[in-house]
């Protein structure tokens, strides 16, 4: 890396399409990275960042550095957290005749960089440009520290995919940039929408819940974000979630289950029989499944309806569950 920058002055960063927060945190370090070696550096997100990117840098006060080109007289160019490389197509009058460096935590497909600085163990892009410059003996700034530490939680599902270098290099960022852990993970939650809220508040305020044994089965009804309000009941303590929707000319339902309800009954199979039977469309997989009925149906007949069906298939009856 040294060698290859001892004669460059000017370098252009890339990030993969919408860069989410790993792959912005990744172009935002090793820009600063190589303005600290001496470099004029810009930073190209193609299209922009997610929204995430922008709520996490809106909450933490940090500036958006990204631009939509680079300058064309540029003598390097850094790929970072490119997962799929027809996302280069676009970009190779950039590259054409110049050094290429690609940092990344996928496998490299069909490109042959000058210097290729890949660890498909790493969680993240994030990860590695860390661990870059704590070898490199360069100290990050507070904003791309806290932008490394978002990159890092968010693409290891925080935390749920890291390995020893991943706590080790988080907690070197924590000790050198004086970062508030507390605000950046604040800054990593997305809030809800007012509606979606509603919905899944007016969702539950209609539920009903059945009991076989020591599974309960959930129904409700909503008009949108039916799947938002399932899995809020499925993390209530409900093993099986009915939800019930009417739109302009058709009735639908989706279906959410746990694991545990997966060995008792496939939701696949339960809702092609209420589709047979209602002349709709359904199926899905044995946890999560659709049906969709062209036809004026009350909801609440296709919930219970469906209550009906798996009462069948577990040959009991279910118990209203009351106050
Ligand atoms: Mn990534």
């Amino acid at each position: 890396m040294r060698e290859l920058l001892q004669n460059t002055r000017k370098a252009c960063v890339i990030t993969h399409r919408h860069a989410d927060l790993d792959a912005y945190a990744c172009g935002v370090a090793v820009k600063e990275m190589l303005e600290k070696l001496g470099l004029m550096t810009n930073l190209i997100a193609p299209e922009g960042a997610s929204s995430i990117v922008k709520s996490f840098l809106t909450k933490l006060s940090i500036n958006y550095v990204a631009k939509e080109t680079c300058d064309p007289d540029n003598e390097l160019v850094v790929l970072v957290d490119i997962s799929t490389y027809s996302q280069i197509n676009e970009y190779r009058e950039l590259i054409k005749g110049r050094n290429l460096v690609v940092i990344d935590h996928h496998a490299v497909h069909n490109i042959e960089p000058t210097l290729a600085i890949i660890d498909t163990e790493a969680t993240s892009c994030s990860e590695i440009v860390a661990l870059m410059l704590r070898d490199l003996g360069l100290e990050p700034s507070r904003e791309v520290a806290e932008l490394l530490i978002g990159g890092i939680l968010s693409d290891s599902n925080r935390l749920s995919r890291a390995r020893v270098s991943t706590f080790e290099v988080l907690a070197w960022l924590l000790r050198v940039s004086n970062v508030d852990y507390q605000r950046v993970l604040g800054a990593m939650s997305t809030e809800l929408s007012f509606s979606e809220r509603m919905a899944r508040v007016k969702g539950l305020l209609r539920m009903r819940a059945y009991r076989i044994n020591e599974l309960i089965i959930c129904l409700s009804t909503v008009n949108a974000y039916e799947s938002s309000l399932a899995d809020t009941m499925l993390r209530a303590g409900c093993d099986l979630a009915l939800v019930a929707s009417e739109h302009d000319d058709e009735v639908r339902m989706i279906g959410r289950a746990n694991k545990k309800f997966q060995n008792i009954l496939s939701l696949a199979e339960l809702f092609m029989e209420l589709a047979r039977y209602f002349n709709g469309e359904g199926g899905g997989h044995p946890t999560a499944a659709a049906l969709s009925v062209r036809a004026k149906i009350d909801v609440w007949t296709l919930l219970l309806k469906a209550l009906e069906g798996i009462e069948k298939k577990l040959g009991t009856k279910v118990t209203r569950v009351v106050e």
